[in-house]
């Protein structure tokens, strides 16, 4: 009995191309995506074959890109969403000449230290314009480069900056629910110049997708704003006035659903989740060699065809020198504000706008919330650094990322530097991944501590593509108070801790969150994450120096008086405050105690050990409060060490009344010390 799911598989597996030349172009990436899997032994032939006539008409008659400046700032962006059909982008980048991806990159398809691992990842080599594979962040990261290229355009014209996106993405892709809220937000931004491929091949992992979907993806766009166009992604003319067609709509992103057969040329497994991932067999290949009347052995192009396609790679070049033509023609202010931003140089004198902050608060020494102060810090950076880009998911005034002078971009109009991102969290922290890959911007974006759990996939490979992505996220523990446990993050910072390359910040006071700011903005290749309280915190530092103590991950804040330091407090956040407090008890009682400030422990990791051992001191009495799970501190707590904190989720209340119920207390801190002073 046939599987009643397996969709039929189709009668002509190669239905004829108008442009027969075109076909053999593709058939290029069809077999070295064939071969290249087969020799790892994995991979995911299904997606290259189908979507190859699409890539290769694309390449040849639109895309802008010069395969010997893989970084011309006006490039046209091709992303592949469905990051799994990574060796298509691969043979692109292969047969247009990439200088860094030769045939034997290909051969060494997913192994370890190669330019081609199993899913395209930005930095391993050029043209790779970011990291795709998790479904559905391709796209929403897309929707931010193509605001970016908007923004950009806005400020530096047309001559400048005047490209296209275009993005191949899945079925897999659409399905995610990141699609809907990229889908959305590209719609009412209107950006015309995102054109998307939707690979409609009816097929994904577990066989046709009628299993499990029944949307109508055509009438879905249409109803977020788009223009959406329909054709069999085969039919190579259909496939060209498609693109044309959609280049041409300037006030609305468009959406060209490509009917494709996956697998396209293999001669049992077309059209089937067979053709989907694994090696096809020798078999299967020697099939579509048939059918594909393909002689080359594997990984060779026929001279004739590899010659064509580098001159496709190539054809962008009088397209670069007009540009830079045009580059060097510009007023000579607009010129070099156009390149400091898009090398991703910071005007000179921007820490002046850190030192300025500090001074106010240090001036007013007024308590304030750490995220007022953040909101204080970048009204004087957006002075001092226009190209940041702030933005918030509907918790614009209780993130406090806009700066005063800051306009919003609005749909068609893109003359501003803050984006409404709604209540789209995860849209919001991919496509800021997206603005940042774009270059000339330096994006930011705000919602609350708990709701990162909404954005961490993104803010993962934030750090893994190590970008400067900062999430700005307040209300970072139960001060928060009457909200309740929903809001209250508790197992937050542990997770986001554990995310490697991530710079998670929890500053303790004003002038810790400008230093904080000040690393953030110092620091082009980290992600980062600036967790701020609700509540005003006391002023700790009053220090006039302008030396970033932050910086180092940890200091010790207050030194151990009348004798050498007997106990340790560690803190972070709005529990420093608390320690300090604790301290002022413990030494009047003749017990010398040091406070250390650790608003950023990766920083700290990363110091040297005789400097770590300076801050966490020789005894090994410790105690550690921290508004959130223990997580983590066991580290620096040893097992004499005690921890204040959350053990359970939180609950709603006064933020005193709060804190008093979990005994995250200057009296509980008291405590503690007391009873590792007894073991110690
Ligand atoms: C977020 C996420 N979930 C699951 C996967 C695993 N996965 C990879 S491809 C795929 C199926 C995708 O189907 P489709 O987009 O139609 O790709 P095609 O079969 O056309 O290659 C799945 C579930 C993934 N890469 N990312």
């Amino acid at each position: 009995m046939p599987d009643a799911n397996l969709p039929r598989v189709p009668e002509k597996h190669v239905p004829a191309a108008q442009d027969p030349q075109l076909r053999k172009l593709a058939n290029c990436i069809r077999f070295l995506s064939m071969d290249a899997v087969q020799k790892a032994k994995s991979g995911h032939p299904g997606a290259p074959m189908g979507m190859a006539d699409i890539a290769t008409v694309l390449f040849r008659d639109f895309m802008r890109f010069d395969a010997a400046d893989p970084h011309w700032v006006d490039r046209d962006r091709f992303i592949l969403s469905n990051g799994h059909g990574s060796m298509l982008l691969y043979s692109l980048l292969y047969l247009t000449g990439y200088r860094d991806m030769p045939i034997e990159q290909l051969e060494r398809f997913r192994q370890v230290g190669s330019k081609t691992p199993g899913h395209p990842e930005y930095r391993h080599a050029d043209g790779i314009e970011l990291t795709t594979g998790p479904l559905g962040q391709g796209i929403a990261e897309s929707v931010g480069m193509a605001l970016a290229e908007r923004i950009m355009n806005a400020t530096f014209g047309d001559a400048l900056i005047n490209h296209f996106t275009y993005v191949f993405m899945g079925d897999g892709c659409l399905m995610e629910g990141i699609s809907q809220e990229a889908i959305s937000l590209a719609g009412h931004l209107k950006l015309g110049r995102l054109i998307t491929f939707w690979d409609n091949n009816s097929i994904s992992i577990d066989g046709a997708t009628s299993l499990s979907v029944s949307d109508n993806e055509l009438e879905r766009f249409r109803a977020s704003g788009w223009h959406v166009l329909e054709i069999d992604g085969h039919d190579t003319d259909a496939i060209r006035d498609a693109i044309r067609t959609a280049r041409s709509v300037v006030d609305q992103p468009s959406m060209i659903a490509c009917k494709t057969i996956i697998g396209f040329g293999f001669p049992t497994k077309a059209g089937t989740q067979k053709a989907h991932s694994d090696a096809p067999g020798e078999d299967e290949i020697a099939g579509a060699r048939k059918i594909l009347d393909w002689s080359a052995p594997p990984f060779v192009i026929p001279d004739d065809l590899l010659a064509e396609w580098r001159a496709i790679g190539a054809k962008g070049v009088t397209s670069r020198h007009e540009w830079a033509n045009r580059v060097s023609e510009a007023p000579a202010s607009l010129r070099a504000e156009f390149e400091r931003r898009n090398s991703g140089e910071l005007p000179s004198g921007w820490k002046r706008a850190i030192a300025a902050a500090r001074r106010e608060f240090i001036e007013s020494a007024k308590p304030l919330a750490t995220r007022q102060a953040s909101g204080a810090v970048l009204n004087h950076l957006f002075a001092a650094i226009p190209e940041l880009l702030g933005g918030s998911a509907d918790l614009t005034p209780s993130n406090n990322t806009r700066a005063v002078n800051q306009v919003e971009v609005r749909p068609g109009d893109y003359a501003g530097s803050y984006v409404h991102y709604g209540v789209r969290e995860h849209g919001m922290a991919a496509a800021m991944n997206g603005i940042a890959l774009h270059g000339g911007l330096i994006p930011y974006g705000g919602t609350f501590l708990c709701f990162s759990d909404y954005c961490r996939p993104a803010i993962r490979l934030a750090a893994m593509m190590r970008i400067r992505t900062t999430f700005v996220m307040t209300h970072d523990s139960i001060g928060l108070g009457e909200d309740g446990p929903t809001h209250q993050p508790v197992e937050h910072l542990a997770a986001l801790r554990a995310i490697p390359h991530l710079a998670v910040y929890r500053p303790g006071d004003a002038v810790e969150t400008a230093e904080c700011w000040e690393l953030v903005m110092e620091q082009p290749r980290r992600a980062a994450l600036l967790a701020l309280s609700r509540q005003p915190l006391p002023l700790l530092r009053s220090d006039a120096s302008t030396d970033n103590k932050s910086a180092r991950g940890a200091y010790v804040l207050l030194d151990a008086e009348g004798g050498a330091r007997r106990l340790t407090l560690l803190a972070t956040g709005s529990e420093l405050h608390l320690a300090v407090q604790a301290r002022e008890i413990l030494q009047r009682e003749g017990v010398p105690t040091a406070v250390v400030s650790m608003p950023c422990r990766l920083l700290f990791e990363e110091q040297d050990a005789a400097y770590r051992k300076s801050v966490l001191g020789e005894t090994a009495a410790r105690v550690a409060v921290e508004a959130a799970v223990e997580l983590g501190w066991e580290r620096y707590l040893g097992v004499d060490g005690r921890f204040i904190g959350m053990h359970d989720f939180g609950e709603s209340g006064p933020i005193d009344d709060v804190y008093a119920k979990f005994d995250i207390t200057t009296d509980a801190i008291v405590r503690a010390a007391r009873q590792v002073l007894e073991v110690a």
